[in-house]
């Protein structure tokens, strides 16, 4: 009886796998997840049975392996082979690849932060990472995640060595060269905090899309990452405003990194307030043309960066440690089947209609 209960719990999720399916339908190019994809003989078995199926998940990200010290550990030394695992992954499951990142101020290679540099010097570091980067990934990246987090919330360039050194034309020089390197690929700004009307957003807008196209460098789309709190998440008029704002610019936008973390443990109330931020989410890329696709980032808890950054929060992804659904996979669901519809918006969700699943044994 035991057994059969937990081999239930597990078939569950596995016999109607359809995000990408229902994203498809609803008009989107993809619904995707990043991963950590270290080696495929490491994955969980079950995992890897969600994450392959395209149904599901029509796109993969690799989550660290593409970064700036896994690829060029030290200078003028590549090492591609980490970021090779998902990217070989994806071909194989026949999945689209969105790269992630060229430029990032975190998880950097100490040499770039110990060397002294000039303005020359580490331009050409620059140019030389970014060209040896795209052309490892020439054609196989759907979009690159060119730069990564270079505002601050209150809208000023973040202060970084590439800033401090370079001044904020490091960006321009980035998008450059990423599009000389791979000119196939969709090149994109990726940040957080981006999901509501905020001086942030008014600085992706003003900063960095602008003055690009006025320089003719190409910039295909912004990343919007959600990473939102249950508690205190957009409202999908709030995230399809800025949306808006993104692609009348003429450029596209995507949710690059949705996850939605709660205070642990998980509850009916808050796995429903969960539900509505995710449907939101998805509903606001759903309802405007332009809007992409949607990736969350990473959609097992136990991978999830979430617990390890916030003390006592977590729970922040699509399936429980037992891999049944979060409540939001069919507030997920529900969004792309109805997005579409004029004036959809998300329903109200009650926590003490959710149908909880993860008492089931996890073992
Ligand atoms: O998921 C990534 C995690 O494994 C790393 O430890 C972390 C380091 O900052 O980066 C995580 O991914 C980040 C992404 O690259 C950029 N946006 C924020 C993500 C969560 O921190």
């Amino acid at each position: 009886m035991r057994f059969s209960l937990s081999l239930l719990a597990f078939a569950a999720p596995l016999a109607s796998a359809q995000l990408h399916a229902l994203a498809k339908k609803a008009g989107l190019q993809y619904f995707g997840t990043a991963s950590d994809i270290v080696s495929v003989a490491a994955l969980d078995k079950t995992y890897a049975k969600i994450i392959s199926d395209k149904r599901e998940f029509g796109q993969l990200t690799p989550a660290n392996g593409q970064k700036w010290f896994a690829i060029e550990p030290q200078e003028n030394l590549f090492n591609f082979s980490y970021g090779d695992v998902t990217s070989k992954y994806a071909k194989k499951n026949k999945q689209l690849l969105r790269c992630h990142n060229l430029v990032w101020h975190s998880q950097l290679a100490d040499w770039v932060l110990q060397k002294t540099w000039t303005k020359k010097t580490l331009t050409a570091a620059l140019i030389n990472h970014v060209t040896n980067e795209a052309k490892h990934w020439k054609g196989q990246c759907y979009h690159w995640d060119v730069v990564n987090e270079a505002l601050e919330d209150d809208g000023s360039f973040r202060n970084t060595t590439f800033l401090h050194v370079i001044g904020p034309e490091y960006i321009a020089i980035a998008f450059k060269a990423a599009h000389a390197a791979d000119p196939h690929a969709k090149l994109y700004y990726n940040d957080y905090n981006l999901e509501r009307p905020n001086a942030k957003v008014d600085a992706v807008i003003n900063k960095i899309v602008k003055p690009l196209q006025r320089q003719r460098i190409p910039i295909h789309g912004v990343g919007m990452q959600a990473h939102l709190t249950a508690s205190r998440a957009p409202t999908i008029d709030q995230t399809i405003d800025v949306m808006k704002n993104f692609t009348n610019l003429g450029v596209e936008c995507a949710l690059t990194e949705l996850d939605v973390r709660v205070t642990d443990p998980a509850t009916p109330e808050n796995m429903a307030q969960q539900k509505v931020a995710f449907a939101a989410a998805t509903g606001a890329c759903v309802q405007v043309k332009g809007c992409v696709g949607v990736t969350v980032w990473d959609f097992w808890d136990p991978v999830s960066w979430i617990p390890g950054v916030f003390a006592g929060q977590g729970s922040g992804t699509l399936f429980f440690p037992n891999f049944t659904r979060h409540p939001a996979y069919d507030g997920v669901a529900d969004a792309l089947k109805n997005g579409t519809r004029k004036g959809w918006s998300v329903p109200h969700y009650d926590g003490d209609d959710e149908e909880e699943q993860e008492d089931e044994d996890e073992d």
